[in-house]
């Protein structure tokens, strides 16, 4: 009788740890048009000049909990305000993500020569800093490098602008 009580504490003990890994891996937004890292909590590929309202709805929140858009100075965004690169999506309880926009290196949530400009510095000294964040925003061909394929690719973006 003894060893069963024991089996089943151990058990419920095993269940128990299974269960709080899966809650703190827990996804609390999901996306069919933006890319997300879960592991490190980053959404990307948002396109620039989307504001909050249109970035909430190509997004799943799997979460009762209240979320808002806030920069990276904490100040919360409105509805209409336009993303940009380093702005975070944070929920209720801190859990939060780092939002990247599409070419926008330089956090403006506009694309331009300055855009161009710090990804070309980059490219030629790979060991400039530069945010995780502005990194997902200059990888066009999400192969992890910033190359001047990346470049080319933005390069034609202003230029059809
Ligand atoms: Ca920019
Ligand atoms: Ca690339």
């Amino acid at each position: 009788m003894k060893k069963v009580i024991s089996v089943i504490i151990i058990m419920m003990f095993i269940l128990f740890i299974c269960k709080e890994i899966y809650a703190t891996s827990s996804n609390y937004a999901t996306s069919s048009k933006y890319k997300i890292n879960e592991e490190n909590r980053y959404i990307y590929t948002v396109d620039a000049s989307t504001p909050v309202l249109g970035f909430f709805s190509n997004l799943t929140v799997n979460s009762s909990l209240t979320y808002h858009v806030y920069d990276k100075d904490g100040n919360k965004k409105a509805d209409d305000q336009k993303l940009v690169t380093g702005d975070l999506l944070m929920f209720k309880n801190r859990e939060q993500y780092v939002i990247s926009v599409t070419k926008d290196l330089n956090c403006d949530g506009k694309v331009t020569i300055s855009d161009l400009a710090k990804l070309q510095r980059r490219i030629l000294n790979p060991y400039e800093e530069i945010s995780t964040e502005s990194f997902l925003a200059g990888d066009s061909n999400f192969d992890d490098r910033l190359t001047v394929s990346d470049l080319a690719s933005m390069q034609r973006y202003i230029l059809n602008k």
